[in-house]
């Protein structure tokens, strides 16, 4: 038996398994290389860590790693049903929430390695955590798509810590009750959006009215393996914060609440790191509570031991993961 210590946690309701002890060893490289690695030599591991039985499709992986500066907390690879992410706004509150359970991390600045770059996340004395995310940029504006069946949207393209199609919804409801309807469409979107121009797109986030008034906006992200994200996605409202920045309408500094699809929120803000091309910094705080503390046990006689794969109903999921 292979024997796997995970801690769970959620932030805003969408899950993170932390590996703490038992994950593949990926060498001494940049966390880039060390990706790399995992990608190319351990897939299984994130299969058996992430997908059914042990997981599901919602649940999003984070290896801890030793970091390779010497002076972060941690390195950290994210993963998901479908592959690899460069960065992980949800997921990086979890972890710091399990280091801080684990006793490795006290309140005060921490950095973290990611593959999309360094982060620095705070630990506050409530237990909530800010993210200072990589830097952020709009690489397209208004760009129109025409959808199968359903007609031309519009929307942007913007870089988060991930890759996104941010488009204002009219008219059609981002109640929970509806995340059937609004993946399908969203994952239409997608598809149309890969192949009409920006191939490297591989979260959609739908905008509309917020439920509760103090909020600023309502989001519904969709991830790169059909998943929809339960929280109000950090590497999304770091795309949407960089198209508002862009746009004049948030300033530099000022706070704007982003709710999910559970009317849970981040408070996210920003400042300018190059203002004439457009890219930002934001921060994103949320909070994350801890689920489990679990061994997960791979048995080499278990067929599904390495978790079960659905080639068929995610053709398309694997390109960019
Ligand atoms: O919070 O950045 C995020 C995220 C990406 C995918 C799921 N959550």
């Amino acid at each position: 038996m292979k024997a796997i210590r995970v801690i769970d946690s959620h932030t805003c309701g969408e899950p993170t398994r932390v590996v703490i002890d038992g994950g593949p060893d990926l060498g001494a490289g940049s966390i880039a290389e060390r990706l790399s690695v995992f990608r190319e030599r351990f897939d299984e591991y994130r299969r058996a860590i992430v997908q059914e039985p042990r997981g599901s499709e919602i649940l999003v992986g984070a290896l801890l790693c030793p970091p390779s500066d010497g002076v972060s907390a941690a390195g950290v690879i994210f993963f998901n049903n479908v592959g690899y992410l460069g960065m992980c706004g949800h997921g990086a509150i979890g972890v710091v929430a399990t280091l801080a359970h684990l006793g490795r991390v006290e309140p005060g600045e921490h950095r973290l390695e990611t593959p999309a770059g360094i982060v620095t996340a705070t630990l506050h004395a409530d237990r909530s955590v800010s993210i200072e995310n990589v830097p952020s940029y709009r690489e397209a504006h208004h760009v129109a798509i025409e959808v199968p069946d359903h007609g031309t949207i519009s929307g942007d393209v913007a870089y988060g810590g991930n890759w996104f199609f941010l488009s204002e919804v009219d008219g059609q409801s981002l109640a929970s009750q509806q995340a059937e309807e609004l993946v399908e469409f969203a994952w239409r979107v997608r598809r149309a959006v890969n192949v009409q121009g920006f191939p490297q797109v591989d979260h959609v986030e739908l905008f509309g009215e917020p439920t509760d008034e103090k909020n600023d906006c309502r989001n519904f992200v969709l991830c790169p393996g059909k998943a929809y994200d339960r929280s109000p996605c950090g590497t999304g409202t770091s795309a949407k914060l960089a198209c508002l920045a862009a746009d004049g309408k948030l300033a530099a500094g000022a706070t704007w609440i982003q709710e999910g699809i559970l009317g849970t929120s981040f408070h996210a803000s920003y400042r300018w790191e190059d203002r004439t091309k457009g890219v930002i910094v934001p921060t994103i705080t949320g909070q994350a509570f801890i689920t489990a503390e679990a061994t997960l046990l791979l048995d080499e006689n278990d067929p599904f031991g390495w978790g079960i794969y659905f080639p068929v109903s995610r053709p398309d999921a694997q390109r960019h993961g």
